[in-house]
């Protein structure tokens, strides 16, 4: 593969018109990148939105073909909620399904309690509740949400309840990116007739993988860019899958984001690792006519079914090149003081419990002062790998197994792999209340691989 894009690039000008042709030609048979679906807010009272959203069984399109499937407004992927860092947000929940649910602010920083990401509210089938915060200054970037009703998520998660968050806010970087900017949200599904089957029992403890891997709703789309420079805003709101792309080409990604906050400065990699619930920003940069791939790449995680090596998103750059610009400063932020933390504990990770126990809502499993900055070293004991987050605060992953990170960055979620300790600090800032941390495969979550932390 690798001598045959060689032979095409050095073969030159004589073959890439003919080349260029038929890969438009086969492009043409993809389905057009969707934008995803957004939540109507009302703006008509100065500093406020305000949306709804109503999670209801309903029949919605999933790549092209009607799915019964449990939705928020009727979109699958969920309705993206775009918002501005300062205003308020005044969001109704409608239940309008025969059981319980209610949502969880995965990303933002805003109060654990009250009417804000209080996933203790628990809405009764028929009933609404009016979620309500301001979006802190900070918080720019990809984050989502989806519902956190203990022991009944996992379902309901992957039959569509899931949508991102996209907060927009005066990043210095953003003013000189000439860019097409698109948000991607990850997403699988298993599709009978016009069905998503329960779970099987198996899923629950490898955590449930779909058959189809979609962006924005459909599989293998392609994006026309508009310009030669763009940024891709992925999120994993999978259950279970992870997904790890790269280019086809062989250049690197410009990652500039994990987790809804901003690096230092853009990191080139082979390829970016998202475990369910992690987002990140990249740049892609079309410096040649000929499409790029970013394809998947399997994961060996165990209890993982194995999915091949496949494209997902196909870039077709403008018909005329453009220039590209890529900033060399992002933003800065207090790093971690590792040598100095108030406190330092240990996490342990086994199969549906941490530290020996299954979640209980009646139980503080970790207790702990407002403005303490302390280090988690979490050892994963068991024999698969499992994604760790952490409510309401970011953490800096420090080291994995004694070896720093290659850079920089801020989490809310970190694949813990199997026989691995990681250590992360964590600063508790502005929040105080009574919260979550546990593992994101959905299944896990839901079965008890979850604990309580209470700042105070
Ligand atoms: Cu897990």
């Amino acid at each position: 593969m690798t001598s045959r894009r060689r032979f095409l690039q050095t073969a030159g000008c004589l073959l890439v018109p003919a080349s260029g042709l038929a890969v438009r030609a086969a492009v043409g048979a993809q389905p057009d990148l969707p934008a995803v679906a957004e939540v109507v807010l009302d703006r008509s009272e100065p500093g406020l939105a305000r949306g709804e959203l109503v999670a209801q069984a309903t029949r919605t399109i999933i790549d092209g073909r009607p799915v019964q499937a449990v939705t928020y407004n009727g979109a699958y992927p969920g309705p993206l909620l775009r918002v501005r860092e300062g205003e308020t947000v005044q969001l109704r929940l409608v239940n309008r399904l025969d059981r319980l649910t209610n949502l969880h602010f995965h990303g933002l920083s805003i109060p654990p309690g009250g009417r804000a990401d209080n996933i203790w509210i628990q809405v009764p089938a028929g009933e609404s509740f009016e979620y309500e915060f301001v979006v802190p200054e900070g918080n720019a970037g990809l984050h989502w949400y989806h519902p956190h009703i203990h022991g009944a998520t996992a379902p309901d998660m992957f039959r569509g309840l899931t949508g991102a968050i996209l907060v927009e806010g005066n990043l210095d970087f953003e003013q000189g990116l000439d860019c097409d900017d698109r948000v991607c949200v990850l997403k699988d599904v298993t599709v009978e007739g016009s069905t998503i089957p329960d779970h099987h029992p198996m899923a629950w403890s490898a955590g449930r993988e779909g058959d189809w891997l979609l962006v924005n709703g459909v599989r293998k789309p392609v994006l026309r860019a508009g310009k030669a420079l763009v940024r891709l805003r992925f999120l994993n709101a999978s259950n279970a899958r992870y997904w790890r792309l790269r280019r086809s080409d062989g250049e690197p990604l410009l990652v500039i984001a994990h987790d809804g906050r901003y690096l230092e400065s853009p990191q080139a990699l082979a390829d970016v690792m998202l475990v369910p619930g992690a987002r990140a920003e990249v740049l892609v940069a079309l410096r040649g006519s000929d499409p790029v791939d970013i394809e998947y790449l399997p994961t060996a995680r165990r209890g993982m079914t194995f999915t091949a090596e496949q494209p997902i998103l196909t870039l077709l750059p403008p018909p005329t090149a453009g220039r590209i610009a890529i900033p060399d400063k992002l933003v800065s932020w207090d790093r971690f003081r590792p040598d100095d933390p108030s406190f330092e504990r240990e996490v342990l990770l086994s199969l549906f419990n941490i530290c020996g126990r299954f979640m209980d809502s009646n139980r503080v499993d970790i207790r702990t002062r407002l403005g303490a900055r302390e280090i988690w070293r979490i050892r994963n004991v068991d024999i698969m790998d499992h994604p760790f987050h952490l409510h309401t605060w970011h953490y800096e992953v420090l080291d994995v197994n004694g070896r720093p990170r290659p850079y920089r960055a801020r989490h809310d979620m970190f694949n813990m792999r199997e026989g691995d300790t990681t250590r992360i600090g964590i600063h508790f800032t502005e929040h105080t209340g009574r919260t979550l941390y546990h593992c994101h495969f959905a299944e896990h979550a839901d079965r008890g691989m979850m604990a309580v932390l209470q700042v105070e």
